[in-house]
């Protein structure tokens, strides 16, 4: 008996990231246990002091050149050509990410639902571009030549996240959904696993440690990223299961 397509879709957070030296956010030392994220990452505090919203910013976007991918994002890539190229199914990486490790191991079904870090638009004219300067009020716009209207194309707290079309459109035709690296506190992402479910779906949990919708998940494996993500494309691609 032919089984039918199987349609894929991971969500990826900050963990998977972590062994390439980029730091999360809710853990030990993590982010914003250091900084406060409505102090930094939202459109208010940008208003209120745009100077420290943008150092912020600028001290990651540095932290971030350089960084490589690891064997978690080399895995979720492979598994993407291999799903595509054997017409498997719809494959769909959505990561909270905004770093471009997932671009950097080849992953091209991707969508950065919390936009990129080495992205930066113009509030005054719109003007989106690749970019890995700092970014200071005084920095002209490469589109309309204005000074005062660049910012991180980032999502910030408060604002909507990007391509929830598209995410919620795969969501309601998935077959397996997998969370990598992600605590599962920020929604609208944090809800997927229960959009995976109404559809129908298996549901799988990598990450180092159960995270805040843990128990919604079919199946669980815990540990590093970089050990348990290839292990289980592995198996996925070796056994299908
Ligand atoms: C929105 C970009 C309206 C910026 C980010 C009360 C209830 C419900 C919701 C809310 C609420 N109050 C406010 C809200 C809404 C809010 C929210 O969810 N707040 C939370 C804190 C309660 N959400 C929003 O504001 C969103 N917008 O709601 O708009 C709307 C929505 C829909 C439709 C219309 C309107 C916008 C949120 C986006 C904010 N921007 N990032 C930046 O990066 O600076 S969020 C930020 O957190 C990152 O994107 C990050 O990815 C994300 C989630 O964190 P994680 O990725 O999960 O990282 P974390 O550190 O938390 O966890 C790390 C995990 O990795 C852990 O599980 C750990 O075990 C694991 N790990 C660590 N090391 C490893 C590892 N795993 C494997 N291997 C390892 N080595």
């Amino acid at each position: 008996m032919s089984i039918g397509p199987e349609n894929i879709l991971i969500l990826t957070g900050a963990g998977i990231s972590a062994e390439s030296g980029l730091g999360t956010f809710r853990e030990k030392g993590g982010l914003w246990e250091r900084f406060d994220p409505q102090e930094l990452a939202t459109p208010e505090a940008f208003k209120r002091d745009p100077d420290k919203v943008l150092d912020f910013y600028n001290a990651r976007r540095k932290n971030l050149i350089g960084a490589t991918p690891n064997p978690a994002h080399r895995a979720l890539a492979e598994l993407e050509l291999a799903w595509i190229m054997a017409g498997r199914g719809d494959f769909l990486l959505v990561t909270q990410n905004i770093d471009d490790l997932h671009e950097q191991a080849g992953s091209a079904q991707l969508l950065h639902m919390h936009g990129e870090l080495l992205k930066t638009r113009c509030q005054l004219c719109g003007h989106l571009f690749a970019d890995t300067e700092d970014i200071t009020p005084g920095r002209p716009c490469p589109g309309c030549g204005k000074v005062g209207g660049l910012r991180p194309h980032v999502v910030w707290f408060g604002e909507v996240p990007l391509g929830l079309d598209q995410i919620y459109a795969a969501l309601e035709q998935v077959d397996l959904f997998v969370a990598v690296g992600t605590s599962g506190t920020v929604y609208p992402a944090a809800g997927f696993v229960q959009e995976a479910k109404a559809a129908g779906a298996w549901t799988i949990e990598l990450t180092l440690e159960p995270g805040e919708v843990s128990d919604l998940f079919d199946e669980r494996i815990h540990g590093p990223a970089s050990a348990v993500v290839p292990d289980w494309v592995r198996r996925k691609l070796e056994t299908g299961s």
